[in-house]
């Protein structure tokens, strides 16, 4: 029997005794729950997943480095950094999580009056979600690289995920593959893709940078009050990376209107508008750092981005969906499906992509 997240919430010093504690947000991986207290300030309590991250001290270790690094830039710009950064609440002996049996907890202060977009709903606020995302990759810029634990290896090298795909497609454990042909062979006829950004970081062509990795737009907060980007949160795969991480994974879950287990496939429609407000507000914090050469990889990765994570939904689904959390069995081929559809339509869209990028700089 596992723990109830209200006393695992009395381990945490808080502000306050725990009332409740009921399940938040809509992300795949950590179980998450709100926390209301008897005073003021509330909590987000987190289980998170130790089958995908094994090392949970580094990957505290890394989450504290990064936010205190953050913190500073944000009190130098005149900001609050309780409600434009996660801040990691210890527990009552001090330690960044606590061990229970069922799990590893750890507890961040909630940031109220904030906005968390699934998908955009205005072009306006997926420009902000740009340019919070691009403060982020400016606020690392100067963050040291050789301080942050892998916390997943190969986390984006799309070459170990198409290997990793013909693994789970070869077994096929579950005989599942014959529910999939069609999705099966979109991978196998685009697996040059593959390696298009991987070859151009080992030629030294992109920069390595720290990137956060994990840039779903409901993994950005904005302000409540006026649409302004408030705070970056997630930051359990900030690890070194290249831009067109960041950028193409906010472009593959954020430049439509459709969600991204939409099962009308007729209904998911890359919004090259949308793309254009990212851009705008992205390269807008950070072109000056770029070249053009890795403006113009940011169309790649947003292609990749969108390919790699379709190809990971559908591994999942071969191998009986264990990594993500899923509500029917489907779940993983219908995500994975939307996400090959945006890859089509980028695909056709390349040149005025690309120069929709150019024209920022
Ligand atoms: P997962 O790794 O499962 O995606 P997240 O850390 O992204 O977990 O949290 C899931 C959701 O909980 C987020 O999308 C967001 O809506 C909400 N959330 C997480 N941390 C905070 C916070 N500090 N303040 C307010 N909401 C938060
Ligand atoms: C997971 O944790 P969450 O829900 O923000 C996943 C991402 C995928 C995303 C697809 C650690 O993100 O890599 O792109 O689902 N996170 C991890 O929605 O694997
Ligand atoms: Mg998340």
């Amino acid at each position: 029997m596992g723990y109830r997240a209200e006393d695992v919430a009395k381990l945490f010093a808080l502000d306050g005794e725990p009332m409740i504690a009921v399940p938040f947000g809509c992300g795949h991986i950590n179980d998450t729950f709100f926390v209301e207290t008897s005073r003021a300030r509330k909590y987000i309590l987190q289980k998170v997943n130790n089958g995908i991250f094994k090392d949970i001290d580094g990957l505290m270790n890394n989450i504290i480095l990064v936010t205190s690094h953050l913190r500073q830039h944000i009190a130098e710009a005149g900001g609050d950094p309780i409600r434009e950064c996660l801040t990691v609440v210890d527990t009552k002996d001090g330690q960044h999580f606590v061990r229970v049996d069922d799990g590893f907890w750890r507890c961040y202060i909630y940031i109220d009056n904030a906005i968390t977009m699934q998908t955009a709903e205005t072009p306006e606020l997926f420009r902000a979600a740009g340019k919070a995302f691009g403060m982020f990759q400016r606020q690392l810029s100067n963050f040291p690289a050789e301080k942050l634990v892998e916390v997943i290896p190969n986390f984006h090298n799309t070459p170990n995920r198409f290997n990793n795909f013909m693994k789970a497609y070869e077994a096929d454990a579950f005989d599942l593959a014959k529910t999939a042909r069609e999705e099966i062979l979109f991978v196998r006829e685009h697996k040059e893709l593959c390696s298009l950004l991987t070859d151009k970081l080992e030629s030294g062509v992109l920069p390595l940078r720290v990137t956060h990795n994990d840039t779903k737009i409901n993994n950005v907060m904005l302000n409540r009050a006026n649409g302004e980007p408030l705070a970056v949160i997630d930051l359990d795969t900030v690890m070194p990376g290249l831009s067109a991480y960041d950028f193409g994974d906010s472009i593959r879950s954020g430049a439509t209107y459709a969600a991204e287990d939409e099962p009308d496939i007729a209904k998911v429609k890359f919004e090259t508008s949308l793309f254009k407000m990212y851009a705008e507000g992205f390269l807008g914090e950070c072109k000056d750092a770029f070249s053009e050469e890795e403006v113009l990889s940011l169309y790649t990765g947003s292609v990749l981005m969108t390919f790699e994570c379709g190809m990971r939904f559908l591994t999942d689904y071969l191998e009986g969906s264990t990594y993500f959390k899923t509500a029917y069995p489907e779940h993983n081929l219908v995500r994975c499906r939307t996400q090959f559809e945006l890859v089509k339509q980028m695909l056709e869209k390349e040149e005025e992509l690309k120069e929709i990028l150019l024209s920022f700089c």
